[in-house]
């Protein structure tokens, strides 16, 4: 429990935590580290250090095989107001060809997912999913509801070009429409008579696309890229912890889970409250608002060199619990480790100082807003 020494440890491979069309390839391109997101492998780490990778992300491109984010469709006559139930976000306005970073809660608010939707017609939805069990619930809200709607995983398998040069690696290949793509909008594209699905997203905030394609599809494009990438310095890579955490985008799971509502996490932009559109959640929303919540993610400054965390740490103001540290990596700008915090209330404040232990040792940090730049 409180060891993580995997170094020498591996992950066996069976057909429950799966292997992605990119994972032979992967392999051979000086992968150091797996993770498993939705029961699959995803990259952790690759030969070159966290923050040599940092800087060429910042300046270059890479290729992230997020496969992981396994796309669930939901389609039929009942599909969009099967959506909608589950998401505290207004998608009455939603259009076909663009994409919805939306929270999915439960009637006590609590979220269970935060995926990024695709509206591909009126009736059928691709829930592209974070860490969690979406499946069962939307099928067991359907079953409840008596929905005509089908839920199914579909063959997808995603890989994300991100980083600076993302957009002439881009044009090379597909020439100047891809580069109108608009952020969070899709369209298909094809290369080699494969049809891929692209989107101008991805879990960084650096400019970038994300490529779905059915089975083994993908596959194509994918080698060509790393045939023409040497231009552009292309890299093989996968979600970066200090890109991530220095722009606030939020995994579930680590920075928060079924325990928290999307007001507690600074998910407020994505909650919809003035209108008349039916959710789970939305009075225990309308209450938690008017009553103020009790808790709040944070960011946080800590005076360390180095931090590896793989599970909550307490952090202490006069020797008292008021939160605990959920994700953190050293960032070698700011020269400091920073990450999120969960602060029970009223400690929640920009500025406040607190400990924490770290490896044995006492640390000092500070509150700050998210995202850090
Ligand atoms: N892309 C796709 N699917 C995904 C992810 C992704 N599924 C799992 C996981 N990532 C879901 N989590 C997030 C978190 C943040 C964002 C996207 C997915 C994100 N947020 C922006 C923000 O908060 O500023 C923009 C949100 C918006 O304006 O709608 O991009 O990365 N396909």
């Amino acid at each position: 429990m409180k060891s993580n020494n995997m170094s020498k440890i591996q992950i066996s491979k069976a057909k429950r935590i799966r292997c992605t069309p990119y994972t032979s390839r992967i392999e051979k391109m000086g992968l150091s580290s797996y993770t498993v997101y939705n029961k699959t492998l995803l990259a952790s780490g690759f030969a070159d250090s966290l923050e040599e990778t940092y800087y060429h992300l910042k300046n270059y491109v890479q290729i992230w095989d997020v496969s992981c984010q396994r796309v669930i469709e939901l389609s039929g006559k009942d599909s969009a107001e099967l959506t909608q139930l589950m998401t505290c976000r207004d998608l009455s306005n939603s259009k076909v060809g663009e994409l919805y970073y939306s929270p999915i809660i439960d009637d006590q608010a609590r979220i269970i997912n935060d995926p990024v939707i695709l509206k591909l017609n009126q009736e059928k939805f691709w829930v592209s999913i974070a860490d969690s069990d979406f499946l069962l619930y939307a099928r067991g809200l359907a079953i409840g509801k008596n929905y005509n709607v089908k839920i199914t995983e579909l063959d997808i398998n995603t890989f994300a070009i991100q980083g600076k040069k993302s957009s002439e690696l881009l044009e090379k290949v597909f020439g100047n429409s891809i580069t109108e793509l608009k952020f969070f909008n899709f369209e298909y594209f094809e290369f080699r008579n494969a049809k891929h699905l692209i989107s101008r997203s991805g879990w960084s905030k650096k400019t970038g696309v994300e490529v779905y394609s059915f089975g083994n599809t993908g596959l194509d494009l994918f080698d060509y890229l790393f045939e023409i990438g040497k231009e552009f310095n292309l890299k093989i890579g996968c979600p970066h912890l200090i890109e991530r955490l220095e722009s606030g985008l939020l995994s579930w799971g680590n920075d928060f889970d079924y325990c928290e509502n999307p007001l507690e996490v600074g998910l407020e932009k994505f909650v919809d409250l003035d209108n008349d559109i039916n959710f789970l959640g939305k009075n225990k929303l309308i209450d938690i608002k008017n009553e103020g919540i009790q808790k709040k993610l944070m960011g946080v400054k800590i005076n360390a060199d180095k931090i590896n965390l793989f599970e909550a740490i307490d952090i202490d103001i006069d020797g008292k619990k008021v939160g605990e540290l959920r994700s953190a990596v050293f960032h070698p700008e700011l020269k400091c480790v920073i990450g999120n915090a969960m602060l029970k209330k009223p400690f929640f404040e920009t500025g406040t100082s607190f400990n924490i232990k770290i490896d044995n040792v006492n640390r000092t940090g500070v509150l700050c807003n998210i995202p850090f730049f």
